[in-house]
């Protein structure tokens, strides 16, 4: 505590505008966040972003979790106390796709929490979910009875209760809340939090952020995931997949910090282009530098954590994704091409069988007609034969089906339609990516928001699920790119 009152007093001292204009822009970024006195929590990263000073970072530098708000605390008598509702949310997870998830304070994933270590913390859990849940702090070494294991260090938080945890923490790292009960955290809930440590890490980083990975297996037309499937067709970053995460703005010459986090049944490759990345931290917190290594590919482990770092040196609009091929795509884990292109239903099971979604006939889940998969899908080689056959989609037709998108009526300048031979449909195995990714799927302009700005127009035709940019720029378009930001309202948020 009191090295960070010395600092916000050196600050204050030294830079009153700047911490000024990073409250201002906190309040606009951040409704609802309490702000004053010793409810501003530290140093904003933003107080860094807005200034044209460019020295040492702020300590503690505060990690941004693009699309998703940060948890808002109060300090009572020394604890800081926060205060989570477990509750149904409605998430639009890309333009026009909204989904029925449960989470926390209005968000999926849960509000991001960042401490210090040595902090006392107290987090007040209200269940407002019809059933009953309990809060499991990933990792913490803390008392028994503050673990959130139901039915043994607690009993379950009933509908309509609350529990109060409260703990000191002694730990560094990137860490995460969610609740033990396994299909609710396979309905979104999960949570960021972040424990800084007393001293910075070594090399000192100028961004911090932090990404929570997570899949959704989803019915087209359908908004209420199936948390029993295994083929996951929506895979999100922070909640959004591509094209609507929200790109990494980083300055030329910056070093970065990201922090992965993995809740789902998948675990999943990122691969960052364009730079090589070192590990230096894992869900247990931070390694020592000599287990480092250089990488461009690290696999994320389902209950896992990494951190990775690196200088951004190469300037671009750098893609970073997860590397599993069905990851990368959105709708994507079931055959839809004979649903969706030619009209009656394909031979053979429907997608609902195929995703495990039974309705019933002509058996129940755990009937005979489904014994061995247990009402799951179990892949290709456990259906039947379909009719495959993939017609090209005139863009008449796609303009209907897919309402607000670019289909080809391309702007000057922008991509065009890509010209396929007629004999295309004689090739085995045609189409592949032909109708499912390029420009004809670009919603540049739905997914609009400063940190879009200046993008290759048609770029978002290609950036599906699991994917998103780190932006290395330059200067200029670094500074015109938050200037923006600054001007942006806040994205609403649905509440369930
Ligand atoms: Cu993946």
């Amino acid at each position: 505590m009191d090295s960070r009152r010395d600092f916000l007093q050196k600050a204050l001292a030294l830079g009153a505008g700047a911490l000024a204009s990073a409250k201002a822009f906190a309040a606009q970024a951040m409704p609802g966040r309490e702000h004053g006195g010793q409810e501003m929590p530290m140093p904003s990263q933003s107080a860094r972003n807005s200034g044209a000073r460019r020295g040492a970072p702020p300590h503690p530098l505060l990690i941004e979790t693009p699309d998703v708000p940060e948890l808002p605390w109060r300090m009572v008598n020394g604890v800081k106390e926060f205060h989570l509702v477990a509750e149904p949310v409605k998430r639009e997870i890309v333009p026009g796709k909204v989904l029925d998830l449960w989470g926390f304070n209005g968000s999926v994933p849960g509000p991001t929490i960042q401490v210090v270590e040595g902090d006392r913390v107290r987090i007040i859990v209200d269940n407002h979910l019809p059933e009953p849940t309990s809060m499991h702090w990933h990792g913490f070494e803390i008392p028994y009875n503050m673990d959130g294991a139901p039915g043994t260090s607690q009993d379950p938080i009933p509908p309509g209760g609350r529990f109060v945890y409260e703990f000191t923490l002694h730990q560094n790292g990137t860490f995460f809340y969610h609740p033990h009960q396994a299909m609710q955290e396979m309905f979104g809930m999960i949570g960021a939090f972040i424990m800084h440590p007393r001293k910075p890490y070594r090399p000192i980083v100028d961004r911090d952020f932090a990404i929570i990975l997570q899949e959704f297996a989803v019915l087209p037309n359908n908004s209420v995931p199936n948390s029993m499937n295994m083929e996951f067709n929506w895979l999100t970053m922070n909640g959004k997949a591509g094209p609507a995460s929200t790109p990494l703005i980083v300055r030329l010459g910056d070093r970065i910090r990201i922090r992965w986090v993995n809740l789902g049944m998948d675990h999943h490759p990122i691969h960052l282009h364009g730079h090589t990345f070192y590990i230096t931290g894992s869900e247990a917190g931070r390694q020592p530098e000599t287990t480092w290594g250089p990488k461009n590919t690290v696999l994320v482990g389902v209950a896992e954590a990494v951190d990775m770092e690196f200088v951004a040196n190469n300037p671009g609009d750098w893609m970073v994704h997860c590397h599993l091929p069905h990851h990368m795509m959105n709708q994507m884990s079931s055959n839809v091409g004979p649903m969706t292109r030619r009209p009656g239903m394909p031979m053979g099971v429907s997608m609902e069988n195929g995703m495990g979604m039974l309705d019933g006939t002509p058996g129940a889940p755990l009937g005979d007609d489904y014994g061995p998969s247990l009402g799951r899908g179990m892949g290709v080689g456990s259906t039947n034969d379909q009719r495959i056959s993939n017609t090209p989609f005139p863009s008449s037709k796609a303009a209907q089906a897919m309402p607000g998108m670019q289909h080809g009526e391309m702007q000057q300048g922008e991509m065009k339609m890509p010209q396929l031979p007629g004999n295309a449909n004689q090739v085995r195995g045609f189409p592949q990516d032909a109708y499912m990714e390029g420009p004809m799927m670009a919603m540049d302009e739905m997914v609009a928001k400063p940190e879009t700005y200046g993008l290759k127009p048609g770029w978002s035709g290609f950036m599906q699920g699991m994917m998103t940019f780190v932006r290395v720029l330059e200067p200029d378009m670094y500074d015109k790119i938050l200037a923006l930001r600054h001007q942006a309202k806040p994205e609403h948020q649905h509440h369930g």
